[in-house]
């Protein structure tokens, strides 16, 4: 990866950036509270035997009791999602509540190498459900124009007309997902690295603007490198800069390093829906954490400030941690 082409940058200040905490103090949309499906105690959050019963009687993920980096205390693992509506009849598309309750995992029957590794993917298109109904029918369609066989095009299709005529279901979400890592991951590689990123954000979004290529440098946000279009490497500072100049449904895919080596080994999400409010959509089940993360009201430091603030960004020695851009900023 290219963090070491910043390698020899000053080391940047580790205060957050003026204004990181003059963020509007917004509460979060109501959206982003989920009910779960089969609530199992006062709590809220799906009982964790009650998913592990599910995953070895076989309606849930039969691998979920032997990974032990997931906490299934959440909606977002449960298994009787799949077959689940995105939107409830007669009501309005939320798309914080939809990915509360949509991971890259499934019970759909993807292969689970795919569920595994397809986090680029499913952040996409996360971006597109933030975006709204219409651009996650946008997606799924010119996924379909660009599948690899007819029978993805024509399952594409139906993705797109469901999510149109508001029968869609999580399964849906899902095989999208499943779908778009199939076609875009090339090269040979579990995951999707920056170029794969690049190359499906170039099919499948309606608009894509990448960063000029060369390193740059402003005098609050740091370093930016630029090796090449579609790979970003930069202090935190730049991407809140990034962040402030979203418009409404914007979106782009940040790495961050989810098992502290140092280097960058999943994608999220950033974006600002709809409505004007920013957030985080990790794909991946984080423990007592919901999939939308929002800036903290108060200033201060939680998941959205993990995740933005480059605490679980790539360690450049010598320089710090750093944030690495997937592709360009989106629209779908
Ligand atoms: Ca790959
Ligand atoms: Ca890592």
């Amino acid at each position: 990866m290219s963090v070491g082409t910043i390698q020899n940058t000053p080391a940047m200040t580790t205060q957050r950036p003026t204004g990181a905490n003059q963020r509007p103090a917004h509460a979060a949309p109501s959206g982003d509270h989920f009910t779960p499906s089969q609530p199992s105690d006062q709590t809220g959050l799906m009982n964790r035997r009650s998913f592990m019963a599910a995953a070895t009687n076989g309606s849930g993920p039969t691998y979920a009791g032997g990974d032990p980096t997931l906490d299934h205390n959440r909606q977002v693992c449960d298994p009787n999602l799949s077959n689940q509506p995105l939107v409830a009849q007669g009501g309005r598309w939320n798309g914080s509540s939809i990915l509360n309750a949509q991971s890259q995992l499934d019970t759909v029957g993807t292969d689970r190498a795919s569920q595994e590794s397809r986090c680029g993917a499913a952040s996409m298109v996360g971006g597109a459900v933030m975006q709204g109904p219409e651009a996650t029918a946008r997606l799924a369609e010119r996924m379909g124009s660009h599948a690899q066989n007819p029978e993805d095009a024509a399952r594409m299709n139906g993705v797109r007309d469901r999510v149109l005529n508001g029968t869609a279901t999580h399964a849906d979400l899902s095989t999208l997902q499943d779908t778009m890592y199939r076609r875009y991951n090339t090269n040979g590689t579990a995951g999707m690295d920056a170029a794969e990123i690049t190359a499906m954000q170039r099919d499948l979004a309606a608009n894509v603007q990448f960063d000029p290529t060369g390193n740059t440098h402003t005098e609050f946000g740091g370093e930016r490198a630029v090796p090449q279009q579609g790979k970003v490497v930069e202090d935190y500072g730049r991407t809140i800069d990034r962040i402030g100049d979203l418009q409404n449904g914007q979106s782009f895919t940040l790495g961050t390093d989810t098992n502290n080596d140092g280097q960058m080994n999943h994608w999220v999400q950033v974006g600002r829906d709809q409505d004007g409010n920013d957030y985080v959509y990790d794909p991946y089940p984080a423990g007592n954490q919901p999939h939308i993360s929002r800036p903290d009201p108060n200033g201060g430091v939680g998941p959205y400030e993990e995740y933005t603030e480059a605490r679980m960004g790539a360690n450049v020695p010598g320089h710090g941690q750093v944030n690495v851009i997937g592709g360009g900023t989106t629209t779908f």
